[in-house]
């Protein structure tokens, strides 16, 4: 990117704007950052660093946008601010963090979406390159800006985990492989409908890179280069029935090959088997040994606050799965765990519609309690007994009396965290808190 006197203006001033002006501000690259909140959560910290750029909080200047250079968007942020139109109209580039990272790498990048999985996958296959040798870095959505990996020396290879919102505005990653690893709805208040939102999952198959598909998601798009499934008769890589054991297993020249008994990966159930297919397929496509990325599936521990056990009470198992936040993580969450439940769930539903969540629920929970803003409209599609609870902490002692010997109680929320929590995190330490500090004698 050349220097010009005409500023790169930043939209945001959470992670990713922060790691974005960090960035070309050591380029020598003028800025000007804005956010539209007062008092955002990144001003602080910039002001310290960086006393002597513009900041603009508490509106967007569209005066200012349409004179900037190039505009990066943050991915909480929509293209589709009104203060933007000037800018679109004339012909400013509007681009994410993401692009920002693609006009400047110069090692192989990974690139991951889905609607659910992102996170696993990514640190998965980190481990599986760790395991081989590989210096690979992690990031993107799952935390670290991509940009920020770019202020210390290349590795091999760059794992991204990338969202719709980052998506929306890269257009030359380019990435080495790249997956969508499933699609259900989610983010329906940022979207106009569903192919919207597909669409925008899809435009990661972008560049000459090698092309993941999921070919067990109706969504996916067709002949891609690989495709991984939980089924026997279809994807490169799949599962196998050997000697009555079920294995991991790739298709090579039309013969099958069983890679690992589904028994010795540490983490159990059909998720966790897809996930790991997933990660197989992209290890694959980038030339990661394969004994390495079978010895990761060994040790893969997992991420916290996805369908982690946090305890057992009087023969009741306290599961956490706070990062459900979508209809269908929750009911991946309720067929994985495949056992009776008390189900803790609501929160900022974000538009979506909830009754796919309908025939698991009836399955598998005989009730559910609901917490948080779109808690009625839970209620209204579910046709097991509900009960509201004003807190999280009620909630759990609430479940907790429900629960019979020998059930489970997961928190798997189909919903976002912001109405009653700082993030997906909080709410998960919340609900593991609230279950150790019921009472090791209460009758549950
Ligand atoms: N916001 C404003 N005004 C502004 C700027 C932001 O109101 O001027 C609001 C946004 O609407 C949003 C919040 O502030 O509610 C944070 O938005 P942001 O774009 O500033 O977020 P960052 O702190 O930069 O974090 C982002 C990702 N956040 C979002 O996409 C909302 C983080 O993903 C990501 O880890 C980080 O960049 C590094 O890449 C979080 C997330 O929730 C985990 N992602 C969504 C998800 O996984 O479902 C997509
Ligand atoms: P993401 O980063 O896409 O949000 P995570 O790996 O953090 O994904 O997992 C989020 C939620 O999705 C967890 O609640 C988990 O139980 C569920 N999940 C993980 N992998 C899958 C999958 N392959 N299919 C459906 N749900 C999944």
């Amino acid at each position: 990117m050349q220097s010009t006197s005409k500023p790169v203006v930043i939209m945001g001033m959470g992670k990713t704007g922060l790691a974005c002006a960090n960035f070309l501000i050591n380029q020598d690259i003028p800025i000007i950052i804005m956010d539209n909140r007062d008092s955002p959560p990144g001003l602080s910290i910039l002001q310290q660093k960086f006393p002597t750029i513009q900041y603009i909080t508490g509106k967007f200047d569209s005066e200012i946008l349409s004179q900037a250079s190039k505009i990066i968007i943050s991915p909480g942020l929509s293209k589709q601010q009104p203060a933007l139109a000037k800018a679109q109209e004339i012909g400013i580039p509007i681009i994410s963090e993401i692009e920002l990272f693609a006009n400047y790498v110069n090692a192989p990048v990974v690139a991951i979406t889905g609607s659910n999985g992102k996170s696993t996958v990514t640190t998965l296959l980190g481990e599986m390159a760790q395991k081989a040798g590989w210096k690979a870095q992690v990031g993107g959505n799952l935390g670290t800006p991509a940009i920020e990996l770019l202020c210390t020396p290349a590795p091999d290879l760059y794992i991204l985990e990338l969202s719709s919102f980052q998506l929306e505005t890269t257009y030359s990653l380019n990435p080495a492989a790249a997956v969508v690893l499933n699609i259900s709805a989610d983010h329906m208040d940022r979207y106009a409908s569903l192919s919207e939102y597909v669409t925008t999952k899809h435009s990661i198959y972008q560049g000459d890179g090698k092309f993941i598909i999921n070919a067990d998601d109706p969504y996916a798009i067709k002949n891609l280069h690989l495709s991984f499934s939980l089924q026997t008769d279809k994807g490169d890589f799949r599962i196998c029935n050997k000697n009555n054991e079920l294995h991991l297993a790739k298709m090579k020249n039309d013969k099958l090959i069983p890679l690992l008994p589904v028994t010795e990966m540490y983490l159990q159930g059909s998720i966790m088997q897809a996930n790991a297919l997933a990660a197989l397929a992209l290890g694959h496509a980038v030339g990661l040994p394969l004994t390495a990325m079978l010895e990761a599936l060994k040790t893969f521990k997992g991420l916290p606050h996805r369908c982690a056990w946090v305890a057992n009470k009087h023969g009741v198992d306290f599961f956490n799965d706070s990062k459900g936040t979508n209809v269908g993580a929750t009911i991946a969450a309720i067929q994985g765990l495949a056992r009776k439940s008390i189900l803790i769930a609501g929160g900022d539903g974000k538009g979506a519609d909830f009754s796919p969540l309908q025939d698991t629920v009836k399955k598998y929970c005989h009730a559910v309690v609901l917490i948080g803003q779109d808690a009625p409209l839970l209620a209204q599609v579910l046709s097991v007994p509900t009960y509201y609870a004003s807190s999280l902490e009620t909630a759990v002692q609430k479940a907790a009396t429900l629960a019979n010997s020998g059930d489970a109680v997961l928190l798997s929320p189909a919903c976002a965290s912001f109405d009653m929590f700082n993030n997906y995190e909080h709410r998960g330490q919340v609900f593991e808190d609230a279950v150790h500090k019921l009472n090791d004698n209460q009758q549950v």
